[in-house]
C-alpha cells in the first residue's frame, strides 16, 4: 500500500501547510490603474496583512495607495480641491509612487473592521480610484 501511504502523508503535510496559512499573515493583491482600484479579494483576517501593490503597464502615471479606516461606502468620501481631505479620517498606511509595471509592498496591522483604500493624486478618486476592504475578526 505505498500509495496509501504516501496520501496520507501528503495530507499531513497540507493540513500542517493550512495550520500555518491561518496563523499568519495574509497578502492582498491590489492593482492600481488609471480608473480603479483592484483587490484580489475584498475581505481579509484580522492580523498582519500585506499588501502587494502594483501599478497597471498600460496606466500612464503614478498612483499611490492610502489606507483609511472608515464606516462610509468607499465611492462616498469628501473632496476638497480634487482630493479626498485625509485628515477628516484615521490613515493607518500609505505607499506613494508606485510607477507603471512595478510594485510595492505595504505591511500592516490591521483590525476588525471597515476600510477604504484610495489613491489621493489630485483627480484620482474622483476618476473611480477607491474600493473598500473588510476586515473580519
Ligand atoms: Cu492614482
Amino acid at each position: 500500500m505505498k500509495n496509501g501511504r504516501q496520501v496520507v502523508f501528503l495530507s499531513a503535510v497540507v493540513l500542517s501547510l493550512a495550520s500555518i496559512r491561518a496563523n499568519a499573515s495574509e497578502t492582498l493583491r491590489v492593482e492600481l490603474t488609471s480608473t480603479g482600484i483592484h483587490l484580489d479579494t475584498g475581505k481579509v483576517k484580522a492580523g498582519t496583512v500585506t499588501f502587494e501593490v502594483s501599478g497597471s503597464s498600460d496606466s500612464n502615471t503614478e498612483h499611490e495607495l492610502v489606507v483609511l479606516k472608515t464606516d462610509l461606502p468607499d465611492s462616498r468620501l469628501p473632496v476638497q480641491k480634487e482630493k479626498v481631505a485625509e485628515s477628516r479620517f484615521k490613515k493607518i498606511g500609505e505607499v506613494e509612487d508606485v510607477a507603471p509595471g512595478t510594485s510595492k509592498r505595504l505591511t500592516l496591522k490591521l483590525g476588525a473592521g471597515r476600510y477604504v483604500l484610495i489613491c489621493n493624486r489630485p483627480g484620482h478618486y474622483s476618476m473611480g480610484m477607491h474600493a473598500s476592504l473588510v476586515v473580519e475578526p
